[in-house]
């Protein structure tokens, strides 16, 4: 099956007892059984539910792995990775973060003994010097928020082939549409469902995809003993938005090249980040892992480096909406400095490079025309 095939049809099934074609919401928490131990295969919606296994079965499919687990948020589903690990493992990351994630990794799992290096990926290379004998897990994020870095994945997977190390990629700004870190060796696969996949901004939810059964099985106990998942309602609306995936990512894709050329062109813009500019420091890594388009996310600076100057802008945006998250039809901006990575230390900002200048837009399917009227505007102002 192809890709515009498979998020409609991927591992879905009519409903077997009254041939609905979309599946039920199943509001249930348990299930009858005939004799104890007896059942149809669901007994409690902590361990299954069935709109929960629709949607799992057909996240599996889109990234080309054995099994899909939905969570009640994308910080679910990482923690749920995490618990795979034992006190004095060592998790080397990459540099730039969700701060959302690196302030699970600092501040809840550092005091369960799991040590984290955070690294530059850029050369794929780097990372070998940080593995020791303790390094169980590689964490990637490419393309990285907010600072849109990329990390090459295969490069990545090939470093620590036939070593006991998990490789885990963070998917969300790609999408399967775009990126699928499975075919390039990964072993899990992670979502904020809350973006791309849900697509509409009204659900938050998370996604892991494995690429083993056994795998799979590992990170379905930790769900099943810890409990995050997703119900069955907001499973029923991340489904939903996978169907209409790949024409949406398309058109993400359109609006954001056409955004991001238009404000490399900016007099006021000092650097614009986008995977589809050829100044983008990674263009030749994003033409070879990213198909099907580059996204919609685009990050720039003012040539001023003025935070007065980003945040002025941020006030007069009307078709962009000013808030966290992304990934939604609707055009989204965001200060990282104080919004999504405020929760990152200063210093540490500093030293990556996410300045108070820093604008992080997340852009929509609307009319692109529109949308440049309004950062226009917004400039002007
Ligand atoms: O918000 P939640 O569904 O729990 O997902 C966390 C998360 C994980 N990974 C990435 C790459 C993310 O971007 C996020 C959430 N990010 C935002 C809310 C944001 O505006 O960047």
């Amino acid at each position: 099956m192809n890709f515009n095939t498979k998020v409609i049809h991927g591992g879905q099934h009519h409903e077997a007892v009254t041939g609905a074609v979309n599946v039920p919401v199943f509001l249930t928490s348990t299930f009858a059984q005939k004799s104890p131990g007896q059942h149809s295969g669901y007994e409690y919606s902590r361990a299954a539910n069935p709109t929960r296994q629709a949607l799992e079965d057909s996240l599996a499919s889109i990234e080309n792995g054995a099994r899909g687990l939905a969570f009640g948020s994308g910080l679910a589903a990482i923690d749920c990775v995490l618990k795979l690990l034992n006190p004095g493992d060592e998790v080397i990351a990459c540099d730039d973060l969700y701060g959302g994630t690196y302030r699970m990794f600092t501040r809840l799992f550092e005091k369960y003994q799991l040590k984290f290096t955070f690294v530059n990926m850029d050369d794929p290379s780097d990372i070998s010097e940080k593995i020791t004998d303790k390094t169980k897990l590689i964490w990637l994020e490419t393309p990285t928020n907010p600072l849109m870095k990329l990390i090459d994945i295969r490069a990545v997977c090939d470093l620590v082939k036939g070593k006991n190390i998990l490789v885990a990629v963070d998917n969300t700004f790609a999408t399967p549409y775009i990126q699928k870190p499975l075919d390039l060796g990964a072993d899990i696969v992670m979502h904020s469902a809350t973006k791309y996949l849900g697509g509409h901004s009204d659900v938050i939810a998370g996604a892991l995809v494995s690429k083993t059964v056994e795998l799979g099985e590992q990170l379905h106990f930790i769900q099943f003993a810890s409990g995050g998942i997703l119900g069955p309602h907001d499973s029923y609306l991340v489904l939903r938005g996978i169907k209409t995936l790949a024409l949406r990512m398309q058109r993400h894709s359109e609006n954001g090249q056409k955004i991001a050329e238009y404000l490399q062109n900016h007099p006021k813009v000092g650097t614009v980040i986008y995977p589809g500019l050829p100044s983008h420091p990674q263009h030749d890594l994003a033409k070879k892992q990213m198909q099907n388009g580059f996204g919609g996310m685009v990050s720039f600076t003012f040539k001023s480096n003025e935070k007065t100057d980003a945040t002025k802008f941020l006030e007069n945006l009307k078709v962009f909406t000013l808030a966290e998250s992304l990934g939604g039809v609707e055009s989204l901006a965001n200060h990282p400095t104080l919004m999504t990575h405020a929760s990152i230390p200063a210093d540490k900002r500093a030293e990556l490079g996410i300045t108070d200048d820093l604008v992080r837009l997340s852009v929509g399917i609307e009319d692109a025309e529109d949308l440049i009227k309004d950062l226009e505007k917004a400039f002007e102002a």
